[in-house]
């Protein structure tokens, strides 16, 4: 794996990722049919898989074994699809379309679409505590644990209720940033960590890793920022303009395209520097932090 240059490596998880995930996942013909056909249809076939990336590279790095990442890395896309389909609901962000293909609960139905987000919810805790997915239990805990707590109402889900509420409201850029590093920050935080708590890293690199990982949380959300305001509905797969229709505070927003744009290269130049601190190889930390930028040029 190591000798492979990054589009190469990045195109080897994700298809490891997507199989893993077309065998965990319920099969379509298995009852209730149509809650697990719509389970897969939100989860197969598409997404940048950035959170599993993440967490193989950190793994990799904490010399976690390969079927151990594999588990977390679809526990964590499970979440994170979850997460999309609930946001794209009539009752949030009210969308029509993701990874370039309609919103479930248009291509199914709102009560479906509840029952995916649900249903995947669960099915990532069911995945992570799967007996002998580690050898140590302590340590199987502590995974859980990141997730459960990067999701919940003091990370992911908390985050996405500061958002609603902050709709036609002015935020300060320090409210924009807490709302931030709990609405996306958080899972890919928890993405880095639980990549390196699944093998041996000690107490110093996790913190600078942990670090890290709120870098490039918040780097991950100014692009996304950013591209919602340059760039287009195609190219995205997703209704591109909605924070300015929605009269929603942005990074763009507040601070300006340009401002914006250097906000995002201040935050990878600090996730670079957290990872050269470290003594270790940490280039594809590295790569995905130039990837994650080099989204908006
Ligand atoms: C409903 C509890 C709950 C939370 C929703 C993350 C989130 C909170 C909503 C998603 C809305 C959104 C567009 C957030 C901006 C950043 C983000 C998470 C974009 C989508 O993630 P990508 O770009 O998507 O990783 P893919 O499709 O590549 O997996």
């Amino acid at each position: 794996m190591s000798e492979m240059k990054f589009p190469e490596w990045m195109a080897d998880v994700q298809r490891r990722v997507e199989h893993a995930l077309e065998s965990r996942l319920p099969a379509g013909n298995i009852a209730p049919e149509r809650l697990h056909q719509a389970m897969r249809y939100a989860t197969l076939g598409g997404g940048k898989r950035v959170r599993p990336l993440l967490a193989f590279a950190a793994g990799e790095l904490s010399g976690a074994p390969a079927a151990r990442l594999e588990v977390i890395a679809c526990a964590l896309e499970c979440i994170h699809v979850y997460s999309l389909v609930h946001d794209d609901m009539p009752c949030m962000d009210d969308d029509v379309l993701r990874r370039g293909k309609p919103t479930v609960h248009v291509q199914y139905d709102e009560a479906t679409a509840l029952l995916v987000g649900d249903a995947l919810q669960t099915q990532a805790f069911d995945l992570l505590s799967a007996p002998q997915l580690f050898e140590d239990t302590a340590a199987q805990v502590k995974s859980i644990a990141l997730l459960a707590r990067a999701s919940g109402s003091r990370g992911m889900a908390g985050g996405q209720a500061i958002d609603l509420a902050s709709v036609g409201q002015s935020l300060s850029r320090e409210e924009l940033e807490f709302m931030h590093i709990h609405k996306t920050g958080a899972l890919i935080r928890a993405a880095v960590m639980m990549g390196a708590t699944a093998g041996n890293t000690d107490e110093a690199t996790l913190a600078k890793l942990d670090h890290f990982g709120k870098c490039i949380g918040l780097l991950f959300q100014v692009v996304d920022d950013i591209l919602d305001e340059v760039a287009d509905t195609a190219t995205l797969g997703k209704t591109a303009g909605k924070d300015a229709a929605n009269d929603k505070p942005t990074y763009v927003s507040i601070l300006g395209l340009s401002k914006a744009r250097e906000l995002a290269k201040e935050l990878a130049a600090e996730a670079h520097a957290t990872l050269t601190a470290l003594n270790t190889s940490t280039r594809r930390l590295a790569e995905i932090t130039d990837y994650i930028v080099s989204r908006h040029f």
